[in-house]
């Protein structure tokens, strides 16, 4: 066991020593950044870096060419690039799986999430996003058996993904539910040790209770509405 954690300390420590992914901890022009902030478009053909996504359940992840994907809003699709993500898998009781990112940037700046979403229709399920605002200003997450945040906010909220095609959400923070425990306000920002928005995580829950989910994602910003 003691092992194990040792691993993950090295595992999560060595990308940061190297200076990789997205993990601005000196970026306070963040939160006055005028464009807004593009967390994933998924072009370098990767989820498992900038950023890096780990998966978790049941949710099969896949970078996909957008080229045969043309239907929905046209106004989305100059905007898609070369590459979106596929979502898809299977559910039981509901639930399929999810993906997380650990973020750390300062998001205090910014107003909405954005997010381009290609449906397959009615019944592709839902997409579940988590904004995890770090409160106990230890740019980390700890839980509880059920994974609910022990001293930091949880903002969630809960997309029904019932169109076909391209559709651009845009959702102001101000939708976003609080199912956490820190300090029951939206202040995701680098300061007092704080790692603003530490952590996202998109969770798949499919339509029905045994029914499966698949959708497209791309797009993934912070934005200023
Ligand atoms: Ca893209
Ligand atoms: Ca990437
Ligand atoms: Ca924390
Ligand atoms: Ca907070």
């Amino acid at each position: 066991m003691k092992k194990i954690a040792i691993l993950i300390a090295i595992v999560m420590v060595i990308p940061l020593l190297c200076g990789f992914g997205q993990k601005p901890a000196t970026s306070k022009t963040a939160a006055t950044a005028a464009y807004p902030y593009l967390i994933d478009n998924y072009e370098d053909g990767t989820y498992t870096k900038d950023p890096e996504w780990f998966v978790f359940d049941n949710v099969i992840p896949t970078i996909v060419k957008n080229s045969k994907l043309q239907e929905g809003d046209v106004s989305v699709i100059p905007n898609i690039g070369i590459y979106s993500l596929n979502l898809k898998g299977s559910a039981s009781n509901w639930y399929v799986g999810g993906m997380g990112s650990m973020l750390g940037i300062d998001a205090s700046g910014y107003t909405s999430f954005e997010i381009d979403i290609y449906g397959k229709g009615e019944g592709s399920g839902r997409l579940k996003v988590e904004l995890y605002d770090d409160d106990n200003n230890n740019s980390e997450v700890e839980v509880d058996k059920n994974w609910k945040p022990l001293y930091d906010d949880l903002w969630s909220t809960d997309i029904e993904v019932n169109w076909k095609g391209w559709k651009h959400l845009s959702i102001p923070f101000s939708k976003f539910k609080n199912v956490g425990r820190g300090n029951f306000k939206f202040d995701p920002a680098l300061s007092a040790g704080s790692g603003g928005l530490v952590k996202m995580q998109l969770i798949s829950v499919a339509a029905s209770e045994t029914g499966q989910v698949n959708y497209y994602i791309d797009n993934l910003e912070l934005g200023l509405k």
